[in-house]
């Protein structure tokens, strides 16, 4: 290694702030050149520190400093000491005013963390330690902070000025500039500041709160955009009203405001009063947003409202515990979009999510806990595993406690902690106490990284007519956690009968009987549950609405597995039989290609495809294969061709044998009459191309005629982007027209654009990656600009398996190439694409020889950001 290692932070070192700062006064001067940013911070001893009292030390980078005084005097440059990431000022007083102006350049900020330009506005994003290269503070969230920022600018350039809070004045003040001020009343840690300003257009609406308070709501945009506000704006007022009826939780200011910006690192911050988003999850019209777009918006817009009561007036103490706004955030939008929509489908695309990218990072070199206790880099613990993993661990609290128990504990939690900064403890304690259950062995849930296997075994005792259930819990090492723990696990069951229907259960022990599910309490590494009064041999029902994000284990044969595709009365676990199912068959299918299908397959898929009363929406995520990256997390060692071919001929097959019904279905689900996202028409909509993807699996002229015609139809762009990535993996002659017709038509617009680059990198061709490279180089490709690189190099590396890893490497120099090109800029997106090729090891030697060299590549750079080089050396490491 050519440099110093970077040094990790632990949470064991967690100490108590020395100062806090009761006010800050900022004062932001926008020029062409460079921003000037005054500051007056109302600075005192913290009464709970217990280090000695003098030195204050603030974080700051990358400023240019000019001035620094104390209670009005300058400090002569004996007086302080600047260092790489701060300040550090000997003998302060109990309590001073702090003043302070620093010089930044915002219009050469390619990282998007701190205030930047996108475009010609100016913005900030300032979690989770950006605040820092905006002023000299202590960036930190248990430090609470009042702000008041004062805005000045070219008033023609820069006509709205936003910040924090409600607004107190706006004058102009001459030479064509303007002054806005902004207060906050709420005290808040400094990586919830927020600074818009622009030549924005708003749109406007009012919510009342059930207390009678009207509340003014505004989404800004670009002008050209202000026609596709509309959805964001329902599902703001959706949300408000679900957290008043849901958590009891109003909104508090006079004033909510959302901005939509093109450049973003992440989906969206939500800044006290001023939520800023990427623009991907703001803006949206049938003819440009699929109706993925059009549910990711609300449930994203969800997420960073209902932050207002789960992470700005309850915080975190430090970032070891993000979990505690995220996962929590995470479960409160999850339940939102159910409600919304399909409460299954919901359910299912989560698991599959969790499944697919949780379990894989619980089980690689990156694997941490829900809390993790260390890191180089925050921002690389933005995971999967502190958001998803999180949201289930509070899920599971919901489901343990019952519904009112668990509302009894978040009132709890809202009344004892608002306006403080806590921990995950803080908040199993409410947990704990309002539903009157003793948690401690819960909490490891938040301590202990990796995904736990359920073995579960069943017996039946004809004779004694009752029915055992054995259940052994553990879970795989993982870096730095060698030995684990038994977890306290709900394990949700139901045992069917030979008719399919669900058996009343009662448990030796238990006096509560009757009730078809039972959530069983795992605290054991093994354990047994004996369900008495069984007349014949049961079918279990396991793991019902996946109760806990667990691998489970259980010898079911393709038969039992048909028979709760069929039966079940739990519409998650009739999908997850069909999903284990037909993972089988393809993982059996790539050493035996020829073997036949389990006997009444194909028919269950027919008739359930012909029964007018399915439900379309699930139907349409049953009839979904698993992912190539998932069904290669189910291997040894990941065989990307064989997955490939096994997956591609399984739907050649069905669309084969089921070509008459596919049909069928693919009629009766075209658009007829008006278009609408209701939850019908998505599911409609979703079968339907899920039948048009079998179909053109034929590579026949009449299915391809299917997809152009689609295309053509241009109904929506739902149908426009699953004809088109169709016609995308095929080699008809319609295929460059296709794709130049929609340049052509969506050129303008960023957010259509970034499909054309996605849907040609998830292209299934031989030339793809070559098409990729080629892409990179387009006029309107552009590497500082986040949702474009993820559109083409993420897709590519992400979700196209089989050309990212062919043979040669080609496609690791890509990825590593992009990486580097990024780093210099961007090191947060150059980080998370890095991440895409951490997993070398699950591969065959040659692949892990060549994903290894072109890591070590990437370490070899002096120059190399904290974010790239944890990312990078922790996969070599392990
Ligand atoms: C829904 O969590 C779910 C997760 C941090 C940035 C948004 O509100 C956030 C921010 C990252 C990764 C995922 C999400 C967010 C961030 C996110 C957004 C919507 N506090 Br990084
Ligand atoms: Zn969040």
């Amino acid at each position: 290694m050519l440099r110093d290692a970077p040094k990790a932070i632990y949470l064991k070192d967690y100490t108590p702030p020395e100062y806090l700062i009761d006010k800050a006064d900022l004062r932001f001067d926008l020029q062409e050149e460079q921003t000037l940013v005054f500051s007056r911070l109302e600075i005192r001893r913290n009464p709970g520190s217990t280090a000695a009292a003098g030195v204050l030390y603030l974080h700051g980078e990358g400023l240019d400093s000019r001035a620094l005084s104390i209670n009005g005097r300058s400090l002569t440059p004996e007086e302080y000491q600047v260092e790489a990431e701060g300040l550090s000022i000997s003998s302060v007083p109990e309590r001073f005013i702090l003043e302070s102006e620093v010089s930044i350049r915002p219009q050469e900020n390619s990282a998007l963390e701190g205030l930047y330009k996108s475009g010609t506005m100016f913005c900030t994003q300032c979690e989770a330690e950006g605040f820092r290269k905006i002023t000299w503070f202590i960036d930190r969230p248990d430090v609470m902070t009042r702000f008041t920022t004062s805005i000045v600018a070219d008033k023609a350039r820069y006509p709205v000025l936003l910040s924090n809070g409600n607004i107190q004045s706006s004058e102009n003040i001459g030479e064509g500039r303007h002054q806005v001020v902004w207060n906050d009343p709420f005290p808040k840690p400094s990586y919830l500041f927020a600074l818009v300003a622009g030549n924005l257009r708003h749109i406007e609406d009012s919510y009342t709160t059930a207390s009678g308070r009207e509340i003014l709501l505004r989404i800004y945009v670009e002008p050209e955009n202000i026609d596709k506000c509309d959805h964001a704006m329902r599902s703001l007022k959706y949300s408000m009203a679900w957290d008043e009826q849901n958590y009891g939780r109003e909104y508090d200011l006079d004033i909510f405001m959302i901005v939509a910006v093109n450049d973003f690192n992440m989906g969206a911050m939500e800044n006290k009063g001023l939520n800023i988003f990427n623009s991907k999850f703001v803006l949206a019209r049938p003819e440009t947003a699929t109706d993925r777009d059009f549910q990711g918006i609300e449930g994203v817009i969800a997420h960073e409202y209902f932050h207002n009561w789960t992470g700005n007036r309850i915080t975190c103490r430090d970032w070891f515990q993000l979990s505690l706004k995220e996962g929590l955030t995470v479960f409160r939008d999850q339940e939102f979009s159910a409600d919304m929509g399909s409460r299954g489908v919901k359910r299912i695309e989560d698991v599959r999510l969790l499944r697919a990218h949780q379990f894989a990072e619980d089980s690689g070199p990156m694997a941490h806990p829900v809390r993790p206790d260390a890191y180089i880099e925050i921002n690389n613990f933005y995971t999967v595993t502190v958001y998803e993993k999180g949201a289930e661990v509070v899920r599971m609290l919901s489901l343990l406690l019952g519904s009112e128990a668990y509302r009894k504990a978040t009132d709890l939690y809202f009344q004892r902690h608002d306006g403080e900064a806590v921990t995950t403890d803080d908040f199993v304690r409410c947990m704990a106490q309002a539903g009157g259950r003793d948690l401690a062995q819960f909490k490891r849930w938040y301590s202990q990284a990796g995904t736990p296997e359920l073995r579960v075994s069943g017996e039946y005792d004809a004779t004694a007519g009752n029915y055992l259930l054995t259940v052994e819990q553990s879970t795989p090492a993982t870096p730095g956690q060698p030995v684990k723990q038994p977890l306290h696990i709900p394990f949700a069951v139901g045992l069917l009968n030979r008719q399919g229907r669900d058996i009343p259960l009662r448990l030796e022990g238990d006096s509560l009987a009757g009730a078809t599910t039972r959530v069983l309490e795992l605290r054991e590494s093994r354990q047994s549950f004996r369900f008495l009064d069984i007349a014949e041999h049961p079918i279990p029902s396991l793991l019902r609405g996946f109760s806990a994000p667990v691998k489970l284990i259980f010898e079911y044969s393709d038969a039992d597995l048909m028979f709760l595709m069929a039966n079940d009365s739990d519409g998650f676990s009739r999908w997850d039989a069909a999903q284990i199912l037909v993972q089988r068959i393809l993982l059996r299918r790539i050493s035996e290609p020829e073997e036949a299908l389990p006997d009444g397959l194909v028919e269950a898929f027919g008739r359930a495809l012909t029964d007018p009363d399915a439900d379309k929406a699930l139907l349409a995520e049953v009839l979904t294969l698993p992912s190539e990256s998932y069904l290669g997390d189910q291997m040894e060692e990941v065989d990307v061709d064989g997955i490939h071919q096994s997956r591609e001929a399984l739907k050649q097959l069905l669309a084969r044998e089921l070509r008459a019904e596919l049909l069928q279905v693919y009629y009766a689900g075209r658009e007829q009459g008006g278009y609408d996202i209701e939850p019908a028409s998505i599911a409609r909509r979703s079968l339907k191309n899920i039948c048009l993807g079998y179909l053109a699996q034929l590579q026949d002229e009449e299915s391809l005629g299917l997809c152009v015609d689609q295309y053509r139809q241009g109904h929506n762009m739902t149908d426009v982007m699953a004809a088109l990535s169709l016609v995308a993996d095929s080699d008809a002659d319609e295929r460059g027209h296709l794709l130049a017709d929609f340049y052509q038509r969506w050129q303008g617009d960023q957010l259509v654009l970034d499909k054309w680059f996605t849907v040609q990198a998830l292209s299934r061709r031989q030339d793809t990656l070559e098409q990729v490279e080629r892409l990179t180089r387009h006029p309107d490709f552009s590497i500082t600009n986040p949702n474009r690189v993820r559109s083409l190099v993420g897709a590519f590396c992400s979700a196209n398996p089989v050309r990212f890893h062919q043979a040669d490497g080609a496609g690791y120099r890509f990825l590593t190439d992009r990486v580097l090109e990024l780093d210099r800029l961007n090191p947060q997106v150059a980080s998370r694409m890095l991440r895409l090729m951490t997993r070398w090891q699950r591969y065959d030697q040659s692949r892990q020889n060549l994903m290894r060299a072109q890591l070590q590549r990437v370490l070899a750079v002096a120059s190399v950001s904290r974010d790239v080089y944890e990312i990078g050396s922790k996969s070599l490491e392990s």
